[in-house]
């Protein structure tokens, strides 16, 4: 690992917290310095890819052939040395699977809000060729005007007979998969994709899976007999509807063309389902093309070639980004954002529009509050990320690099306070590295719990064909979840320099450098002695720069105000210490290990055999809008409904 790895990236992006760790890929937010738009970033080391690296190579191929209003926007592909980092479209509201979550379950007009714009994204993938592969809640987010958005087509297939010929890879999750694919045999991949629709619009109508089991071979037989339970609350259309997608027999499951105008997914439309992409094709914006022909002081005519070449490089993620903020109506300005009043030097390392006072100065809408339950993402990367050292890296990097950055040791906080330099970087430099890395990547060979039951039976209604429904107990008493207000944005700046490039060593805010190890235990204090070995060598470099800075940033005295989100949940409690207290010993109770950051718990569970770890935040609170002391939760790693039973147990056993 090296700061060079990051270096490519921090000359277009400012990097933010961590938000998802997955399998081989780590998420983190950003924003990008052009136009100030905020972007997810997943980021791939590719020796830790290993046998991975087609997936990624899939995901890129497929994104950048799909261009969809309900499909999440690939804007910037870089390839480094030792690092892939893919910048995609920011989505706010975070998972449908935790707004599902948040909500039990959808009313049926919501839930047909939603699926007519799944049944859209996914028409329209299967009409360029695709099938997905692996849809679930989870590869659903939400945007900042409540739409769907698509992602993770790392396991999609592209047959080149076309999707009527026959794949026979068995992937995605497995409470998602098609009798047809669990079997082994070869199935075709469009009429896959409907039955996992069918799974997820039982998911939306009813809070949890049709087929589930602990036992995965219990489960596939749940699933290759295909019956499930009708809960009391379904309607008739809906069930009729759930009937034909999971359908077991894949020739008698509906089609995708005969959902478009489904009865029930008509009922109060005019309109079938538009599938066909709303973005505009093979024609440019005028006004984007005017901007960065200004911007670059190149014509027109230079400009759209360079655009139209669709390298996913600076270029495309410039134009992209300004399209999306004209559609937003936002205005379009390229500028360099100030270095005195930039982002990463305020204090709370925030994306939001509260705070990145040198981007927005018109509103722009965008004042929804994000998955982390405000605009204001939490402090810091995540202490369970796979490589902790690399945000302290970044922070080295800032210091050689003679930036001023604030950080945090242990307890103290320091300035990393030394002159500032700008370095006016050439943009076709930056541009042909882009492509350079762009067409290496091209070159590449094929990149190919025992869960606490949270439903009683006493609920049930009806029964379909012998199996037993269960429906949720209500087991929220002192909790509830609160639904999101929207807030009126605050003024903002304009920008104050208009430079060719800014410093990437002053655009992360991740710093990962909690050592508190009074609540871990033995094998998480190894980890973190590990941790702390690497950053007393990287303190070597750095400490000569250190200089006792501003009051401590990350080890809050007092719970974060948060604005209302379905990730925030409100308890009746008055004292937020007390609230912790609580939170902490039921963790301690469930063998649930955690790190404390001030109110924020980073817990773990333990390795189990068989089990995945689950990773996941719990802070405690406040309540922007009245006060309330409130629990925020976020979902970092592991499965959804087992992270969703774990929490639910977690927050029913603290007495508040
Ligand atoms: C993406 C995103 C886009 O995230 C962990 C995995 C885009 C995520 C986002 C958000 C919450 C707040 C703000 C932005 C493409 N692929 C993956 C992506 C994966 C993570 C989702 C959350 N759970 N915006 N955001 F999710």
């Amino acid at each position: 690992m090296s700061v060079n790895d990051y270096e490519e990236i921090l000359k277009y992006y400012e990097l933010h917290e961590t938000i998802g760790t997955g399998g081989f890929a780590k998420v983190k937010l950003g924003r990008h310095l052009l136009t100030g738009e905020r972007v997810a970033i997943k980021i791939m080391d590719k020796v830790t890819l290993g046998d991975d690296l087609p997936r990624v190579k899939t995901e890129i191929d497929a994104m950048k052939n799909l261009s969809h209003q309900h499909v999440c926007r690939l804007y910037h592909v870089i390839e480094t040395s030792k690092k892939i980092f893919i910048v995609l479209e920011y989505c706010p509201g975070g998972e449908l699977f935790d707004y599902i979550v948040s909500k039990d379950r959808l009313s049926e007009e919501e839930a047909r809000v939603f699926f007519r714009q799944i049944v859209s994204a996914i028409a329209y993938v299967h009409s360029q060729g695709y099938a997905h592969r692996d849809l679930k809640p989870e590869n659903l987010l939400i945007d900042e005007e409540h739409n769907l958005k698509l992602i993770d087509f790392g396991l999609c297939a592209k047959p080149k007979g076309g999707l009527d010929y026959r794949l026979n890879t068995c992937c995605g999750s497995p409470a998602y998969a098609a009798p047809e694919l669990i079997q082994g045999k070869e199935y075709i991949g469009s009429e896959a994709d409907i039955w996992s629709m069918g799974v997820l619009l039982y998911a939306l109508l009813c809070g949890f899976l049709p087929f589930d089991d602990d036992n995965v071979m219990a489960l596939y037989r749940r699933i290759t007999r295909g019956k499930y339970s009708v809960p009391k609350w379904l309607s008739p259309s809906s069930t009729l509807l759930l009937n034909q997608l999971l359908q077991v027999d894949p020739k008698k499951r509906i089609t995708v063309k005969q959902l478009l105008s489904h009865p029930w997914l008509m009922q109060g439309y005019s309109d079938a389902v538009q599938w066909q992409s709303k973005y505009p094709v093979g024609h440019l914006d005028e006004d984007c093309v005017t901007e960065l022909s200004v911007f670059h002081n190149k014509s027109r005519e230079t400009i759209s070639a360079l655009v139209s070449e669709w390298n996913y490089d600076q270029m495309s993620a410039t134009y992209l980004l300004l399209q999306s903020k004209k559609a937003r109506g936002k205005r379009m300005r390229l500028r360099i954002p100030s270095q005195t009043g930039h982002a990463s030097t305020t204090q709370s390392g925030s994306l939001g529009p509260e705070k990145a006072t040198t981007y927005e100065d018109v509103p722009d809408g965008s004042n929804v509050p994000d998955a982390f339950g405000s605009m204001e993402f939490s402090d810091a990367a995540s202490l369970f990320e796979e490589s902790p050292l690399e945000e302290f890296i970044l922070n080295t990097h800032r210091t050689e690099q003679h930036s001023r950055h604030d950080t945090q040791l242990g307890d103290m906080e320091f300035t990393l306070s030394t002159p500032v330099t700008r370095k006016v970087a050439s943009k076709k430099r930056a541009n042909k590295e882009n492509v350079d890395a762009e067409s290496a990547l091209r070159n590449e060979p094929p990149f190919a719990l025992p869960a606490p039951k949270a439903f009683s039976k006493s609920q049930t209604e009806k029964q379909v064909e012998g199996i037993p429904f269960q429906a949720p107990t209500s087991k929220e008493s002192q909790f509830t979840t609160v639904t999101p207000v929207k807030k009126p944005k605050a003024p903002t700046n304009t920008y104050e320099l208009t430079a060719a490039e800014v410093l990437p060593e002053r655009r992360c805010h991740s710093v990962d450098l909690d050592l508190n190890l009074a609540h871990v235990d033995s094998s998480q204090k190894k980890r973190k002695a590990k941790l702390f070995g690497s950053f007393e060598r990287g303190l070597d470099k750095v400490i000569t720069m250190l200089t006792p800075g501003k009051k401590k940033r990350f080890s809050r005295q007092r719970p974060r105000k948060l604005k209302e989100h379905y990730n925030v949940t409100r308890t009746q409690l008055l004292n937020p210490d007390q609230l912790l207290n609580e939170i902490i010993s039921v963790l301690s109770k469930k063998q649930v290990e955690y790190i404390k950051k001030g109110y924020t718990l980073k817990c773990q569970t333990k390795p189990d055999f068989g089990k995945e770890t689950m990773k996941f935040e719990l802070e405690v609170c406040r309540l922007s809008k009245n006060g309330a002391v409130g629990i925020r939760r976020q979902r970092l790693r592991g499965d959804a409904w087992v992270y969703k039973r774990l929490v639910e147990d977690i927050l029913s056993s603290c007495r508040v």
